[in-house]
């Protein structure tokens, strides 16, 4: 039987990596192909999975191939799962493949939604938090991660050691995360834009930050703004999360925020994210915010929605909303009805959530 004139094949790379990555991006392709195959032949998947990450290093020296790029370069989409294993020193897991990947393909802009789940009691909720639903919007391509710095710099020996670790801030880098911040919030009920930095204590970058951040506010009159620092921003998000909306930061302060944020809402194992490459000259790469979780790895207890929750965000990139939406119904759904994890408080397999979203999926 031939396919619909009109059926899109969608080319995803699949990068599982380490540890629950492996697991969770099986997850999410199993949600994503149930889908596909629901869908009448109006679109499908057609997956390539690269075998690279820690285990790839210790038998080749590379986290990734050295041509890996150039190999993901025509995909429409990456699928990740988590980088990182005790064997190999986080710097070198985290630079040879994730951030590899978002900086070369310019992925600047880092979205992490953090809502409440159904059926999820998060830790500190209070009586009169009826909200907690941001997207923390983090600058991904330069700050505190531009990989600049040295070490023993100024040939000092054991014990002597000297190392610099310099953030990079440039104006254009500035403008254009914070214009996505701005655009994302008109998109949203509550019209507001915090900017997190530390710039009383960090003078240069993030007073560019802070000025940068007052100029594109006045391209934008209709949306609410506040600049905080990053402590300040830390209590708020524990004591008035209800007065959030899009939160923007650096590199380093969203990296932070975003893991904070999950964790007011219940887990790490809850959130999605895109590293997007707005401009479309290159992929961008879907991945949960967690990492690897060697301490469960392969057990079947990893929690997989936020994979499922970042797939997601993948079909919205890929022009299917209609779909995302219906993902989205079909994760609250499976979390109202209690099917979670360990981590929420359930007793849940991997497995078990994946099915517990295909049923509900409503196909
Ligand atoms: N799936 C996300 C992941 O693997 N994170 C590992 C990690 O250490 N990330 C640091 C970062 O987000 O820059």
């Amino acid at each position: 039987m031939s396919a619909p004139a009109e059926r899109r094949t969608f080319r995803i790379a699949a990068i599982p990596a380490d540890g629950v990555g492996v697991e969770v991006v099986a997850a999410g392709r199993a949600v994503l192909d149930a889908l596909a195959s629901a869908s009448g032949g109006a679109f499908a998947f057609d997956w390539t999975e690269f075998p690279w990450g820690c285990g790839y290093y210790e038998k080749t020296g590379r986290m990734m191939d050295d041509d890996g790029l150039e190999a993901l370069r025509d995909f429409d989409a990456i699928y990740f799962g988590a980088v990182g294993w005790p064997t190999v020193p986080d710097h070198v897991s985290l630079w040879g493949l994730r951030l590899r990947i978002c900086q070369n393909f310019d992925q600047w802009a880092n979205v992490r939604p953090v809502h409440f789940h159904p059926g999820v009691v998060p830790p500190l909720r209070k009586a009169d938090h009826t909200e907690l639903d941001w997207v923390v919007v983090r600058e991904n391509s330069e700050g505190e991660y531009a990989g600049f710095g040295g070490r023993n710099l100024a040939g000092r020996g054991p014990g002597n050691e000297v190392a610099l670790q310099t953030a990079l801030f440039t104006e254009k880098g500035c403008e254009r995360i914070m214009r996505f911040a701005f655009d994302l919030a008109r998109t949203r009920t509550r019209r507001k834009v915090s900017s997190v930095t530390k710039s009383n204590a960090q003078q240069y970058g993030m007073v560019l930050w802070d000025e940068v951040f007052a100029r594109v506010a006045r391209d934008y009159p209709d949306v609410e703004t506040e600049s905080v620092l990053v402590d300040a921003m830390s209590a708020k998000f524990v004591l008035r999360p209800e007065d959030l909306s899009v939160v923007v930061a650096s590199n380093l302060n969203a990296d932070i925020l975003s893991d904070l944020g999950s964790a007011l809402a219940g887990s790490l194992g809850l959130a999605a994210s895109a590293n997007l490459n707005p401009e479309r000259r290159f992929p961008s790469m879907f991945e949960p915010v967690h990492g690897s979780a060697p301490d469960i790895a392969g057990q079947g207890l990893a929690n997989p929605i936020g994979a499922i929750g970042s797939a997601a965000l993948m079909l919205d990139h890929l022009g299917l909303p209609e779909e995302a939406e219906r993902l989205r119904k079909a994760i609250d759904a499976t979390t109202g009805a209690g099917v979670l994890t360990r981590d929420v408080g359930g007793s849940a397999t991997t497995d078990q959530v994946v099915a517990g979203v295909i049923e509900r999926l409503g196909l």
